[in-house]
């Protein structure tokens, strides 16, 4: 039987027209065949969009609680919700917790409203106790769970997130962490500057992976009337040099870069940071051997279930891909894009984007007026333990585009942080394409007259896929200070430049790096980023809600949905990654520091906390 296949298979020599005849009609019908499976590929993709739109509307009109926590599996919804103490309403929890973190749990304010709530058991523990239990978290180094998902390998990843007070926007990286793909195989350490019990007891409630926290041990919290905090007599901000010296104010002779005196809360970000990598690398006894990747979040940052798979995919294709790579990021600012520049465009990705995102999709308006609301004359709280939010837009801009703006940038710095260090909330853009920055420039100024913010992220649908695209270029701190992650060795480079970053006059953690990688650094910080952002950042108000409604969900309700949309097109968990050339080859220039940082005492104390100690 087979011999008899074989043969009829074999062509005969007398039918070579008539099997070259029969060819071409084959390939006619394969070739027409292929045709409309293209088209009907097409169409679906069409229609896919289409549903996609539609989603995404429902998902714009509904960010009520009740929407977010149906997008949350149930077993993680007590991530969400607040732990109720024993003999208090959730209400009256709030009103200590907001109490209590405004007056930096002063005795005064705990005792009123103790009193009014009625909370006889439950006292927070006051600022010598807190110091202690510091001291004793930091000595113990306790690794929660450790039993149930073994000791730490050499080489897993360890996550490192920093934070402050922002409990809501905790719970939801939390809630994403717990759903990420391998989350069990890795470390996550919570670095605080902010002793809570609430924090702590979410922390502490995590049993998805194994968990360390560490505490900032010189926060303003535990140093309320002395430095790093507030001393009575440091100089007043504002003071001009000559009388500084004539009040003999403590820091009289080290205004910074501008003539401005120091700010404690500004400064804490940037030593919270330096501390954190410090302790992490080379203080932790967990980590003693680790050779892998450390990851750097916040607490409003939100990631995708796959962030870990593909970090894993990105650092095993450094070698042969991005040989000079030596970080890799999980979360660029994607292409902003706003009312003006989609208008004024018809080429196709627009036309995609506005598919999916019509406005404001991963979005984020930043507030433009933090400032006014405090009496600090300029600089703003930092809304989130990221110093991103701090910074002035055109500095942003100018980060990507030509020589000409950027002095133009230059100028612009330097008048904003003489006059006031204001509006430096814009921090959104991060365009990979020119045409769009010069865009995104010029609207800026727009938005910028109209003192109302138009900026919003983007995910383009071509930014996920089952291959998906990377790119490389030097690291730069405004685009990739969101979710990156590098090894000891990288690390150990940039702490024998301890001294570049420590003295460096600028309050920014990422903007000190950059000096790091550009002056000090003998092979610079060069970024592996993936174009399909795994870290999103949730710690933002929406335009559309004003200050009324400042809080996560418009912008988690997004973020839930993009995902999702990712997910069920079967696009996260992709296949292998490509390179793509980055559309922009930046050179990135270096510039003055944004000051803040000008203190003797903060060069020293950060200079302190990269001394050996081991
Ligand atoms: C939002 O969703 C919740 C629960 O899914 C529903 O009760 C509520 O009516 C929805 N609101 C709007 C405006 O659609
Ligand atoms: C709450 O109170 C009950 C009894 O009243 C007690 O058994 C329990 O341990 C308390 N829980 C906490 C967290 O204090
Ligand atoms: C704070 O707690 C310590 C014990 O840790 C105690 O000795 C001290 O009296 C407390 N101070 C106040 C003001 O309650
Ligand atoms: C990590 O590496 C160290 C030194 O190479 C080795 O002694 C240790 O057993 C390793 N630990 C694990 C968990 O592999
Ligand atoms: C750390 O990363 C660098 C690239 O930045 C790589 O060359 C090196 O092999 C890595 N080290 C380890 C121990 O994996
Ligand atoms: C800025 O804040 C001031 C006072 O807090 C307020 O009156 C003003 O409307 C705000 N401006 C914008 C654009 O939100
Ligand atoms: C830094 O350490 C030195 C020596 O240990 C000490 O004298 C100095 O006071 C420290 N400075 C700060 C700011 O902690
Ligand atoms: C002492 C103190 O600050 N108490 C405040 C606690 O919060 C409530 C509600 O915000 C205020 O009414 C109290 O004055």
């Amino acid at each position: 039987m087979s011999k008899m296949r074989g043969r009829v298979l074999i062509p005969l020599p007398n039918t070579g027209a008539m099997g070259r005849k029969r060819n071409n009609f084959y390939m006619r019908s394969v070739f027409i065949l292929a045709l409309c499976i293209f088209g009907l590929l097409q169409y679906h993709n069409f229609n896919y969009l289409d549903s996609r739109d539609a989603l995404l509307s429902d998902a714009l009109a509904n960010d009520s609680a009740d929407a977010i926590l149906s997008m949350v599996p149930a077993p993680l919804h007590k991530y969400l919700t607040p732990h109720t103490r024993n003999h208090s309403a959730p209400a009256a929890a709030a009103v200590l917790q907001l109490n209590s973190s405004i007056s930096g749990l002063s005795n005064s304010g705990f005792a009123a409203a103790a009193t009014t709530i009625n909370f006889e058991a439950y006292r927070p523990p006051n600022i010598s106790e807190i110091k202690r239990q510091i001291v004793r978290y930091n000595e113990l180094q306790l690794v929660l769970n450790e039993d149930t998902f073994g000791p730490l390998q050499n080489d897993s990843v360890i996550i490192v997130v920093q934070v402050h007070t922002r409990i809501n926007y905790l719970r939801h990286l939390i809630v994403s962490l717990a759903q990420a793909r391998d989350i069990s195989k890795s470390l996550v350490v919570f670095s605080h500057d902010f002793y809570d019990d609430d924090i702590n007891d979410l922390v502490q409630q995590i049993d998805f992976c194994k968990v360390l926290q560490i505490f900032y041990p010189y926060s303003m919290q535990t140093h309320p009337h002395e430095y790093p905090g507030v001393d009575p007599n440091d100089c007043p901000r504002n003071i001009k040099k000559e009388q500084a010296l004539i009040s003999n104010c403590n820091n009289a002779l080290y205004p910074d870069l501008y003539g401005h005196y120091r700010e404690a809360k500004f400064t804490q970000t940037k030593h919270h940071w330096w501390w954190k990598s410090n302790r992490v690398f080379n203080e932790l006894e967990v980590t003693r051997f680790h050779t892998g990747l450390v990851l750097f979040l916040e607490e409003d940052h939100y990631v995708a279930e796959d962030f870990l798979y593909l970090l894993g995919m990105m650092q095993q294709r450094t070698k042969d891909l991005c040989p000079q790579c030596n970080i890799l990021s999980l979360g660029t600012y994607l292409k902003t894009f706003n009312y003006y520049t989609y208008h004024s465009k018809t080429n196709k990705k627009s036309y995609a984007s506005s598919l999916i995102s019509s406005n404001s999709l991963l979005g984020s308006n930043r507030k433009n007026n933090y400032s006014n609301n405090n009496n600090n004359n300029g600089r703003s709280l930092p809304a989130s333990s990221s110093s991103t939010s701090l910074k002035n837009a055109k500095v942003y801009v100018g980060d990507t585009v030509n020589a000409d703006k950027n002095n133009n940038n230059n100028n612009n710095i330097k008048n904003n942080m003489n006059n006031k260090r204001t509006s430096h909330m814009n921090t959104v853009t991060a365009a990979s394409n020119t045409n769009d920055v010069n865009s995104n420039y010029n609207n800026n100024n727009n938005n910028n007259k109209n003192g109302a913010q138009t900026w919003n992220y983007h995910v383009l649908p071509s930014l996920y896929s089952v291959y998906q695209k990377v790119e490389s270029m030097p690291w730069i701190s405004s685009k990739h200070n969101m979710g990156f992650a590098f090894n000891r060795t990288t690390w150990t480079s940039i702490r024998r430049c301890a001294r570049h970053f420590c003295t460096y006059d600028d309050y920014n953690w990422d903007w000190s790096l950059q000096h790091v990688s550009q002056q000090c650094l003998q092979r610079k910080l060069h970024a592996m980023i993936v174009k399909g952002p795994r870290v999103f950042h949730i710690g933002e108000c929406g335009v559309h809600h004003k200050n009324k409604n400042c809080e996560s969900n418009q912008v988690i309700s997004k973020v839930q949905h993009v995902l999702r949309i990712a997910r069920n097109s079967h696009q996260l968990f992709p296949r292998s990654l490509m390179m793509t050339v980055p559309s922009l080859i930046k050179k990135s220039k270096l510039r003055k520091g944004n000051g803040g940082w000008g203190d003797l005492r903060d060069h020293e104390l950060c200079l302190n906390m990269s001394l050996p100690t081991r």
